[in-house]
Protein backbone atom coordinates (compact mmCIF):
# COMPACT_ATOMS: atom_id res chain seq x y z
CA UNK A 1 0.00 0.00 0.00
CA UNK A 2 2.43 2.54 1.16
CA UNK A 3 4.81 1.85 -2.45
CA UNK A 4 1.52 2.22 -4.50
CA UNK A 5 0.84 5.62 -2.74
CA UNK A 6 4.42 6.48 -2.91
CA UNK A 7 3.82 5.98 -6.76
CA UNK A 8 0.97 8.08 -6.94
CA UNK A 9 3.07 11.28 -5.62
CA UNK A 10 4.92 10.48 -8.46
CA UNK A 11 2.60 10.86 -11.30
CA UNK A 12 3.00 13.79 -13.53
CA UNK A 13 -0.60 15.96 -13.20
CA UNK A 14 -1.02 14.40 -16.46
CA UNK A 15 -0.54 10.73 -15.55
CA UNK A 16 -3.01 11.50 -12.88
CA UNK A 17 -5.47 12.27 -14.31
CA UNK A 18 -5.45 9.32 -17.12
CA UNK A 19 -5.00 7.28 -13.31
CA UNK A 20 -8.16 8.89 -12.11
CA UNK A 21 -10.09 8.13 -15.07
CA UNK A 22 -9.29 4.70 -15.19
CA UNK A 23 -10.21 4.56 -11.66
CA UNK A 24 -13.32 6.33 -12.48
CA UNK A 25 -14.33 4.04 -15.20
CA UNK A 26 -13.64 0.61 -13.23
CA UNK A 27 -16.28 2.27 -10.57
CA UNK A 28 -18.86 3.08 -13.31
CA UNK A 29 -17.88 -0.58 -14.84
CA UNK A 30 -19.41 -2.01 -11.31
CA UNK A 31 -15.61 -3.37 -10.81
CA UNK A 32 -14.67 -3.48 -6.81
CA UNK A 33 -11.72 -1.51 -5.89
CA UNK A 34 -9.17 -3.91 -3.97
CA UNK A 35 -6.23 -2.81 -1.81
CA UNK A 36 -3.39 -3.27 -3.96
CA UNK A 37 -4.91 -0.87 -6.83
CA UNK A 38 -4.35 2.54 -7.50
CA UNK A 39 -6.79 4.98 -6.20
CA UNK A 40 -7.18 8.84 -5.26
CA UNK A 41 -5.77 9.98 -2.11
CA UNK A 42 -9.36 11.62 -1.46
CA UNK A 43 -11.28 8.27 -1.98
CA UNK A 44 -8.39 6.17 0.40
CA UNK A 45 -9.24 9.03 3.13
CA UNK A 46 -12.73 9.50 2.88
CA UNK A 47 -13.47 5.86 3.18
CA UNK A 48 -10.99 5.39 5.96
CA UNK A 49 -13.34 8.55 7.60
CA UNK A 50 -16.36 6.40 7.16
CA UNK A 51 -15.60 2.70 7.85
CA UNK A 52 -13.11 3.91 10.98
CA UNK A 53 -16.40 5.72 11.92
CA UNK A 54 -18.84 2.40 11.28
CA UNK A 55 -16.02 0.42 13.20
CA UNK A 56 -15.72 2.94 16.02
CA UNK A 57 -20.03 2.69 16.01
CA UNK A 58 -19.91 -1.31 16.39
CA UNK A 59 -17.44 -0.90 19.91
CA UNK A 60 -19.30 2.30 21.45
CA UNK A 61 -22.64 0.59 20.56
CA UNK A 62 -21.86 -2.91 22.88
CA UNK A 63 -21.98 -0.34 26.19
CA UNK A 64 -25.86 0.36 26.28
CA UNK A 65 -26.76 -3.44 25.67
CA UNK A 66 -24.30 -4.36 27.72
CA UNK A 67 -25.68 -2.59 30.60
CA UNK A 68 -28.83 -5.41 30.33
CA UNK A 69 -26.49 -8.32 30.36
CA UNK A 70 -26.43 -8.91 33.96
CA UNK A 71 -30.55 -7.72 34.34
CA UNK A 72 -31.62 -9.97 31.16
CA UNK A 73 -35.18 -11.55 32.49
CA UNK A 74 -34.33 -14.98 32.01
CA UNK A 75 -31.35 -17.17 31.20
CA UNK A 76 -32.41 -17.56 27.72
CA UNK A 77 -32.66 -13.80 27.35
CA UNK A 78 -29.10 -13.50 28.48
CA UNK A 79 -27.60 -16.03 26.00
CA UNK A 80 -28.89 -13.81 23.40
CA UNK A 81 -28.09 -10.78 24.51
CA UNK A 82 -24.44 -11.68 25.57
CA UNK A 83 -24.12 -13.29 21.56
CA UNK A 84 -25.34 -9.93 19.96
CA UNK A 85 -22.70 -7.68 22.00
CA UNK A 86 -20.25 -10.07 20.87
CA UNK A 87 -21.47 -10.21 17.30
CA UNK A 88 -20.85 -6.12 17.63
CA UNK A 89 -17.93 -6.29 18.76
CA UNK A 90 -16.50 -8.77 15.96
CA UNK A 91 -17.83 -6.27 13.54
CA UNK A 92 -15.85 -3.61 15.15
CA UNK A 93 -12.56 -5.99 14.16
CA UNK A 94 -13.82 -6.84 10.68
CA UNK A 95 -14.07 -3.21 9.83
CA UNK A 96 -11.42 -2.28 11.30
CA UNK A 97 -9.24 -4.63 9.81
CA UNK A 98 -11.01 -3.73 6.10
CA UNK A 99 -9.55 -0.01 7.33
CA UNK A 100 -6.08 -1.56 7.59
CA UNK A 101 -6.32 -2.45 4.18
CA UNK A 102 -5.97 1.05 3.23
CA UNK A 103 -3.20 1.39 4.96
CA UNK A 104 -4.37 2.88 8.09
CA UNK A 105 -3.25 2.41 11.56
CA UNK A 106 -5.23 0.83 14.36
CA UNK A 107 -3.84 2.74 17.40
CA UNK A 108 -4.58 6.06 15.50
CA UNK A 109 -7.95 4.96 14.09
CA UNK A 110 -8.52 4.81 18.31
CA UNK A 111 -6.40 7.81 19.06
CA UNK A 112 -8.72 9.83 16.85
CA UNK A 113 -11.97 8.58 18.77
CA UNK A 114 -10.57 9.25 22.01
CA UNK A 115 -10.07 12.97 21.05
CA UNK A 116 -13.17 13.48 19.80
CA UNK A 117 -11.66 13.74 16.05
CA UNK A 118 -13.74 11.08 15.17
CA UNK A 119 -17.06 10.28 15.02
CA UNK A 120 -19.37 7.01 15.83
CA UNK A 121 -22.93 6.72 15.30
CA UNK A 122 -25.01 9.27 17.57
CA UNK A 123 -27.76 6.98 18.54
CA UNK A 124 -25.05 5.07 21.16
CA UNK A 125 -24.82 8.50 23.05
CA UNK A 126 -28.75 7.74 24.58
CA UNK A 127 -29.46 5.82 27.57
CA UNK A 128 -30.78 1.82 28.09
CA UNK A 129 -33.10 3.05 30.89
CA UNK A 130 -35.55 -0.01 30.74
CA UNK A 131 -35.26 -3.88 29.56
CA UNK A 132 -38.07 -2.76 26.42
CA UNK A 133 -35.28 -0.80 25.32
CA UNK A 134 -33.05 -3.93 24.23
CA UNK A 135 -36.31 -4.35 22.45
CA UNK A 136 -36.28 -0.76 20.87
CA UNK A 137 -32.59 -1.00 20.33
CA UNK A 138 -32.34 -4.32 18.13
CA UNK A 139 -35.68 -3.67 16.36
CA UNK A 140 -34.66 0.29 15.33
CA UNK A 141 -30.92 0.26 15.69
CA UNK A 142 -29.90 -2.78 14.29
CA UNK A 143 -32.78 -2.25 11.64
CA UNK A 144 -31.88 1.04 11.12
CA UNK A 145 -27.94 -0.62 10.46
CA UNK A 146 -29.35 -3.21 7.80
CA UNK A 147 -31.08 -1.12 6.06
CA UNK A 148 -27.84 1.15 5.45
CA UNK A 149 -25.53 -2.32 5.14
CA UNK A 150 -27.63 -4.18 2.95
CA UNK A 151 -26.93 -0.97 0.49
CA UNK A 152 -23.57 -0.65 1.19
CA UNK A 153 -22.86 -4.54 0.46
CA UNK A 154 -22.81 -2.91 -3.04
CA UNK A 155 -19.99 -0.39 -1.64
CA UNK A 156 -17.05 -0.36 -4.33
CA UNK A 157 -14.16 -1.03 -1.81
CA UNK A 158 -14.30 -4.89 -2.00
CA UNK A 159 -13.03 -5.65 1.55
CA UNK A 160 -15.43 -3.12 2.67
CA UNK A 161 -18.43 -4.97 1.07
CA UNK A 162 -17.60 -7.96 1.63
CA UNK A 163 -17.15 -7.65 5.16
CA UNK A 164 -20.92 -5.93 4.69
CA UNK A 165 -22.18 -9.30 3.50
CA UNK A 166 -21.56 -10.87 7.26
CA UNK A 167 -22.47 -8.29 9.15
CA UNK A 168 -25.77 -7.98 7.59
CA UNK A 169 -26.96 -11.61 8.24
CA UNK A 170 -25.87 -10.90 12.06
CA UNK A 171 -27.56 -7.74 11.93
CA UNK A 172 -30.95 -9.77 11.02
CA UNK A 173 -30.92 -12.33 13.67
CA UNK A 174 -30.08 -8.83 16.03
CA UNK A 175 -33.54 -7.32 14.71
CA UNK A 176 -35.26 -10.30 14.89
CA UNK A 177 -34.34 -10.69 18.60
CA UNK A 178 -35.31 -7.00 19.21
CA UNK A 179 -39.03 -7.16 17.43
CA UNK A 180 -39.75 -10.42 19.50
CA UNK A 181 -38.79 -8.59 22.98
CA UNK A 182 -41.19 -5.68 21.57
CA UNK A 183 -43.79 -8.74 20.21
CA UNK A 184 -44.09 -10.15 23.83
CA UNK A 185 -44.09 -6.68 25.40
CA UNK A 186 -46.72 -5.89 23.59
CA UNK A 187 -48.77 -9.08 24.50
CA UNK A 188 -48.03 -8.40 28.06
CA UNK A 189 -49.85 -6.38 31.14
CA UNK A 190 -50.62 -2.69 30.45
CA UNK A 191 -47.27 -1.93 32.37
CA UNK A 192 -45.33 -3.88 30.05
CA UNK A 193 -46.93 -2.21 27.05
CA UNK A 194 -46.65 1.06 28.08
CA UNK A 195 -42.50 0.25 28.92
CA UNK A 196 -42.56 -0.87 25.59
CA UNK A 197 -44.11 2.07 23.59
CA UNK A 198 -42.06 4.49 26.25
CA UNK A 199 -38.87 2.54 24.69
CA UNK A 200 -39.64 3.31 21.71
CA UNK A 201 -40.84 7.16 22.03
CA UNK A 202 -37.60 7.25 22.91
CA UNK A 203 -35.36 5.28 20.56
CA UNK A 204 -37.25 6.46 17.13
CA UNK A 205 -36.37 9.98 16.38
CA UNK A 206 -33.16 8.57 16.92
CA UNK A 207 -32.92 6.08 14.64
CA UNK A 208 -33.97 8.37 12.03
CA UNK A 209 -31.19 10.29 12.70
CA UNK A 210 -28.80 7.28 12.43
CA UNK A 211 -29.24 7.97 8.25
CA UNK A 212 -27.00 11.36 8.78
CA UNK A 213 -28.43 14.93 7.72
CA UNK A 214 -30.66 15.61 4.84
CA UNK A 215 -28.67 14.61 1.16
CA UNK A 216 -28.76 18.52 0.67
CA UNK A 217 -26.82 18.94 4.03
CA UNK A 218 -24.82 16.16 3.82
CA UNK A 219 -20.57 17.16 3.28
CA UNK A 220 -19.83 13.54 1.99
CA UNK A 221 -21.96 12.40 -0.32
CA UNK A 222 -21.34 13.99 -3.34
CA UNK A 223 -18.05 12.80 -3.50
CA UNK A 224 -19.07 9.17 -2.05
CA UNK A 225 -22.13 8.77 -4.70
CA UNK A 226 -19.73 9.28 -7.25
CA UNK A 227 -17.02 6.66 -6.21
CA UNK A 228 -19.90 4.66 -5.09
CA UNK A 229 -18.99 4.45 -1.60
CA UNK A 230 -22.61 5.53 -1.15
CA UNK A 231 -24.91 3.73 -3.16
CA UNK A 232 -28.23 5.25 -2.06
CA UNK A 233 -28.59 8.61 -0.39
CA UNK A 234 -29.39 9.41 3.29
CA UNK A 235 -32.58 10.33 2.44
CA UNK A 236 -33.83 7.71 0.31
CA UNK A 237 -32.31 5.22 3.10
CA UNK A 238 -33.91 7.13 5.89
CA UNK A 239 -37.32 6.89 3.66
CA UNK A 240 -36.75 2.74 3.72
CA UNK A 241 -36.10 2.26 7.01
CA UNK A 242 -40.13 4.54 7.79
CA UNK A 243 -41.75 2.80 5.44
CA UNK A 244 -40.59 -0.72 6.54
CA UNK A 245 -40.91 0.35 10.75
CA UNK A 246 -44.24 1.68 10.07
CA UNK A 247 -46.00 -1.54 9.05
CA UNK A 248 -44.11 -3.86 11.62
CA UNK A 249 -45.28 -0.96 14.64
CA UNK A 250 -48.73 -1.55 13.14
CA UNK A 251 -49.01 -5.19 13.82
CA UNK A 252 -47.63 -5.25 16.91
CA UNK A 253 -49.82 -2.44 18.32
CA UNK A 254 -46.84 -0.21 18.67
CA UNK A 255 -48.25 3.94 17.73
CA UNK A 256 -45.19 5.84 15.97
CA UNK A 257 -44.87 9.27 18.48
CA UNK A 258 -44.98 11.51 15.18
CA UNK A 259 -48.34 13.56 14.55
CA UNK A 260 -47.34 13.94 10.65
CA UNK A 261 -46.83 10.29 10.34
CA UNK A 262 -48.79 9.92 7.06
CA UNK A 263 -49.42 7.25 4.29
CA UNK A 264 -48.52 9.68 0.48
CA UNK A 265 -50.86 8.09 -1.98
CA UNK A 266 -48.77 9.85 -5.09
CA UNK A 267 -45.53 9.04 -3.89
CA UNK A 268 -45.89 5.33 -2.45
CA UNK A 269 -43.97 6.29 0.90
CA UNK A 270 -44.86 7.63 4.55
CA UNK A 271 -44.45 11.22 4.78
CA UNK A 272 -43.22 12.34 8.26
CA UNK A 273 -42.11 14.74 10.49
CA UNK A 274 -38.81 16.81 10.61
CA UNK A 275 -36.20 15.51 12.64
CA UNK A 276 -34.78 17.55 15.36
CA UNK A 277 -31.42 19.01 13.96
CA UNK A 278 -30.55 21.06 16.58
CA UNK A 279 -30.06 17.33 19.12
CA UNK A 280 -28.67 15.76 15.95
CA UNK A 281 -25.85 18.71 16.00
CA UNK A 282 -25.44 18.44 19.83
CA UNK A 283 -25.02 14.80 19.65
CA UNK A 284 -22.93 14.64 17.14
CA UNK A 285 -20.63 17.26 18.63
CA UNK A 286 -20.03 15.33 21.72
CA UNK A 287 -22.96 16.85 24.15
CA UNK A 288 -25.11 14.21 24.11
CA UNK A 289 -27.23 12.55 27.22
CA UNK A 290 -23.82 9.76 27.36
CA UNK A 291 -21.21 10.94 25.25
CA UNK A 292 -18.87 11.51 28.30
CA UNK A 293 -19.41 8.38 29.53
CA UNK A 294 -19.12 6.50 26.85
CA UNK A 295 -16.01 7.62 26.12
CA UNK A 296 -14.75 7.56 29.22
CA UNK A 297 -15.52 4.11 29.54
CA UNK A 298 -14.13 3.29 26.42
CA UNK A 299 -10.68 4.82 27.08
CA UNK A 300 -10.69 2.98 30.25
CA UNK A 301 -11.37 -0.37 28.52
CA UNK A 302 -8.31 0.66 25.99
CA UNK A 303 -6.31 1.04 28.91
CA UNK A 304 -6.83 -2.11 30.82
CA UNK A 305 -6.54 -4.24 27.45
CA UNK A 306 -2.63 -2.60 27.35
CA UNK A 307 -1.43 -6.19 28.53
CA UNK A 308 -3.61 -8.47 26.34
CA UNK A 309 -1.70 -5.97 23.08
CA UNK A 310 1.61 -6.08 24.57
CA UNK A 311 1.24 -9.91 25.22
CA UNK A 312 -0.20 -10.39 21.35
CA UNK A 313 3.12 -8.38 20.30
CA UNK A 314 5.34 -10.61 22.37
CA UNK A 315 3.77 -13.88 21.18
CA UNK A 316 4.12 -12.60 17.71
CA UNK A 317 8.11 -11.66 17.32
CA UNK A 318 8.40 -14.85 19.33
CA UNK A 319 7.22 -16.81 16.69
CA UNK A 320 8.93 -14.67 14.06
CA UNK A 321 12.03 -15.20 16.29
CA UNK A 322 11.80 -19.13 16.14
CA UNK A 323 9.99 -19.34 12.53
N1 LIG B 1 -23.96 9.87 13.95
O1 LIG B 1 -21.71 13.96 4.95
P1 LIG B 1 -22.46 13.06 5.87
C1 LIG B 1 -24.87 -0.22 14.10
C2 LIG B 1 -21.52 12.76 10.53
S1 LIG B 1 -23.70 0.40 13.04
C3 LIG B 1 -22.76 10.46 14.04
O2 LIG B 1 -23.82 12.66 5.46
P2 LIG B 1 -21.49 10.38 5.42
C4 LIG B 1 -24.79 -1.65 14.50
C5 LIG B 1 -20.63 12.19 9.44
O3 LIG B 1 -19.78 11.19 9.97
C6 LIG B 1 -24.13 2.13 12.96
N2 LIG B 1 -22.22 11.18 13.04
O4 LIG B 1 -21.54 11.77 6.20
C7 LIG B 1 -25.12 -1.80 15.92
C8 LIG B 1 -19.91 13.43 8.99
O5 LIG B 1 -18.92 13.80 9.97
P3 LIG B 1 -17.32 13.84 9.61
C9 LIG B 1 -23.11 2.86 12.22
C10 LIG B 1 -22.93 11.27 11.90
O6 LIG B 1 -20.37 9.62 6.01
C11 LIG B 1 -26.43 -1.89 16.37
C12 LIG B 1 -20.99 14.49 9.09
O7 LIG B 1 -21.94 14.01 10.05
N3 LIG B 1 -23.28 2.65 10.80
O8 LIG B 1 -25.69 0.53 14.48
C13 LIG B 1 -24.17 10.67 11.74
O9 LIG B 1 -21.49 10.58 3.95
C14 LIG B 1 -26.74 -2.04 17.72
C15 LIG B 1 -21.67 14.79 7.77
O10 LIG B 1 -22.52 13.72 7.33
C16 LIG B 1 -22.43 3.21 9.94
O11 LIG B 1 -21.50 3.87 10.31
C17 LIG B 1 -24.69 9.95 12.82
N4 LIG B 1 -25.90 9.36 12.78
O12 LIG B 1 -22.89 9.69 5.79
C18 LIG B 1 -24.09 -1.88 16.86
C19 LIG B 1 -22.71 2.90 8.49
N5 LIG B 1 -24.63 10.95 10.51
O13 LIG B 1 -16.90 12.43 9.31
C20 LIG B 1 -24.39 -2.06 18.23
C21 LIG B 1 -21.63 3.43 7.58
C22 LIG B 1 -23.70 11.73 9.92
O14 LIG B 1 -17.16 14.74 8.43
C23 LIG B 1 -25.73 -2.14 18.64
N6 LIG B 1 -21.67 4.86 7.47
N7 LIG B 1 -22.69 11.92 10.77
O15 LIG B 1 -16.67 14.36 10.88
C24 LIG B 1 -22.47 5.53 6.60
O16 LIG B 1 -23.24 4.93 5.88
C25 LIG B 1 -22.32 7.02 6.53
O17 LIG B 1 -21.09 7.36 7.16
C26 LIG B 1 -23.48 7.80 7.21
C27 LIG B 1 -23.18 9.32 7.13
C28 LIG B 1 -24.78 7.55 6.43
C29 LIG B 1 -23.65 7.42 8.66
Amino acid sequence: MERVRHMSNQLSTEQLAQAEQRFQAKIDAEEKIEPGDWMPEAYRRNLIRQISQHAHSEVIGMQPEGNWITRAPTLNRKAVLLAKVQDEGGHGLYLYSAAETLGADRQTMIEALHKGVAKYASIFNYPSLTWADIGAIGWLVDGAAIVNQISLQRTSYGPYARSMVRICKEESFHQRQGYQIMTLLMKGSDEQRQMAQDAFNRFWWPSLMMFGPHDAESAHSASSMKWKIKRQSNDELRQKFVDQTVRQAEVIGITIPDPKLAWNEETGHYDFGEIDWEEFQRVISGDGPCNRQRMQNHIRAHAEGAWVREAVAAYESKQIGTG
